[in-house]
This record gives structure tokens, sequence and C-alpha cells, in this order.
């Protein structure tokens, strides 16, 4: 019997779909120069926010004093909102123009 309803032949084709778990989207966290935040300030910010040694942090302060910008960390969204806000609620309470934004990698 070859009735359209039971037939198996029209041509459709059974596609695999991806599994989807995304990962979620990570964000870099950004150091700016400036002319007047101290250089032993961010050095500061840095091991304390960011969990870097002194070298460690000695070096990316430069990166930053030369280069005008550095990426200091990437994070979650919720992690990145968090650093930012502390660097620059802390670098306000010393009344340093010490900038740090976030960007989605
Ligand atoms: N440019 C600053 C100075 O010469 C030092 C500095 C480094 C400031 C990094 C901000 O994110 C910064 N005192």
């Amino acid at each position: 019997m070859s009735d359209k309803f039971e037939d198996d032949t029209d041509g459709s084709v059974a596609v695999q779909t991806k599994p989807k778990t995304k990962r979620p989207p990570l964000y870099k966290v950004m150091l700016l120069n400036d002319d007047y935040t101290p250089m032993e300030f961010v050095v500061h910010v840095l091991e304390r926010f960011f969990g870097m040694n002194h070298s460690q942090a000695f070096e990316i302060m430069l990166t930053v004093h030369k280069k005008g910008l550095a990426v200091v960390g990437v994070f979650s969204h919720e992690i990145a909102e968090t650093k930012v806000s502390q660097v620059m609620e802390f670098a306000q309470r010393h009344q340093h123009p010490l900038q740090c934004t976030m960007e989605k990698e």
C-alpha cells in the first residue's frame, strides 16, 4: 500500500541541532592612563582589586602609563561590573581621576 501519508520519501532531511549551551560572554576590564594619578596608587589598585603581586602590578601600571591603557583582567559581566565600581569608588575616595572601564571581549 502506498498512501502518500505513510510514505517516508518526501525528501525531508533530519538535521542535527547543536547542543545550545552557550558560554556566558566575557568582559575585559581596562585601566586608562591619566596625568595625575600617582603610579604607586595604580600599583596598589592592581594588587588590591586584581590580586596581582607587586612586580606584576608595577609592570601593568607601566604598560598603561606608556600605551594609554591595558586590560587588567577578563571576567563575567557581573564580576567585571563589580571590579569597575570598586576601582572607580576607591579612586574617587582618594580624589584621583583614575578611570576603569569594561568592554565585551
Ligand atoms: N601617568 C600617571 C603618572 O605619570 C601614572 C598612571 C599609570 C596613571 C596608570 C593612571 O592607569 C594609570 N603619574
